[in-house]
């Protein structure tokens, strides 16, 4: 049997599908992707800002990259994979998606059970006192503002390296892998863990993994099958066979 038959054999009988998204998703919205070459900003790479050094060094910067990051997504619409994915929670008894991404896109779609592993940008809080703050408060602002409570600079509550993931949602994306049946990689490079231990998990534990991707990446040796091309293209005919194998 082919993969892809195979593919299709999983999903009839699959209760529990889990995808796992990085940057490429969203990139049919006009979302830059981080290693891509439209992933710099002012010639600087996304490695050299999101991390606390920089910010502590330069927090105008750092936090004017985020703004006009934010600009972007405000901007943007989720796309046709986004929203098939969306529509696949119709035809299975769960559908989690398990994101790197800080863009909202996903729940904007109309994905109910999303686990943020790096945070989301629609949030900020205090570094010295922890209060939080939504983006919207600073719109338009280009300079870092302070704490209302305590004066300490406000940052964009996303995960920078070197730090830790929000555990009780790293944890339970494990979980999910675990019981997932199916598992779709969908738009991430895979390089940064321990983000990356999500597919591999569910691999372990007997998920079906596909990865769907404009190129191969370090995790392709390990799926069982790979498609290749936009997600955008290629989740909306996944869910045309799906709908018509469920009788739709
Ligand atoms: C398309 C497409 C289309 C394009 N259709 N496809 C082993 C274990 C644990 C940690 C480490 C480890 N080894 C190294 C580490 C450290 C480090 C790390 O992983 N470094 C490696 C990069 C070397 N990890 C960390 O520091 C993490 N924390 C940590 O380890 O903490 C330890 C600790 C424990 C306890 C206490 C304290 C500390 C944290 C990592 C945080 C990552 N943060 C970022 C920034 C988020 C905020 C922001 O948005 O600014 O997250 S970095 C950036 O990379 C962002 C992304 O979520 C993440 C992944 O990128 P992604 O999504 O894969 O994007 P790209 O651009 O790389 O790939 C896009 C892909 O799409 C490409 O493959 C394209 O081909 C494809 N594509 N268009 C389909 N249309
Ligand atoms: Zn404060």
């Amino acid at each position: 049997m082919s993969e892809k038959a195979e593919l299709f054999d999983r999903l009839k009988e699959a209760r529990n599908i889990l995808f796992f998204t990085g940057a490429g998703i969203s990139a049919e919205s006009g979302v830059p992707t981080f290693r891509g070459k439209d992933g710099l900003w002012k010639n600087y790479k996304p490695e050299e800002l999101a991390n606390l050094q920089a910010f502590l060094s330069h927090p105008d910067e750092v936090w004017e990259w985020y703004q006009y990051r934010r600009g972007i997504i405000r901007k943007a619409a989720p796309n046709p994979a986004h929203l098939a994915i969306a529509e696949m929670q119709e035809y299975f008894q769960s559908v989690i998606v398990v994101t790197q991404n800080v863009d909202n896109l996903h729940i904007r779609a109309g994905s109910k059970e999303v686990y943020e592993l790096h945070g989301n940008l629609e949030r900020n809080y205090c570094i010295r006192c922890g209060k939080t703050y939504s983006a919207e408060e600073f719109d338009d602002l280009n300079e870092v503002p302070h704490c209302r409570e305590c004066g300490g600079l406000i940052r964009p509550d996303v995960v920078w390296f070197g730090e830790a993931l929000p555990q009780d949602v790293y944890k339970s994306a494990l979980q999910s892998a675990r019981e997932s049946d199916v598992c779709f990689v969908v738009g991430t490079s895979a390089v940064v863990y321990p983000a990356a231990y999500v597919p591999y998990e569910a691999k372990r534990s007997g998920a079906f993994l596909v990865e769907i991707n404009l190129n191969p990446t370090e995790l392709t040796p390990t799926a069982d099958l790979f498609l290749p091309g936009k997600a955008g293209e290629v989740l909306p005919e996944i869910l045309r066979d799906i709908k018509s194998f469920r009788g739709f």
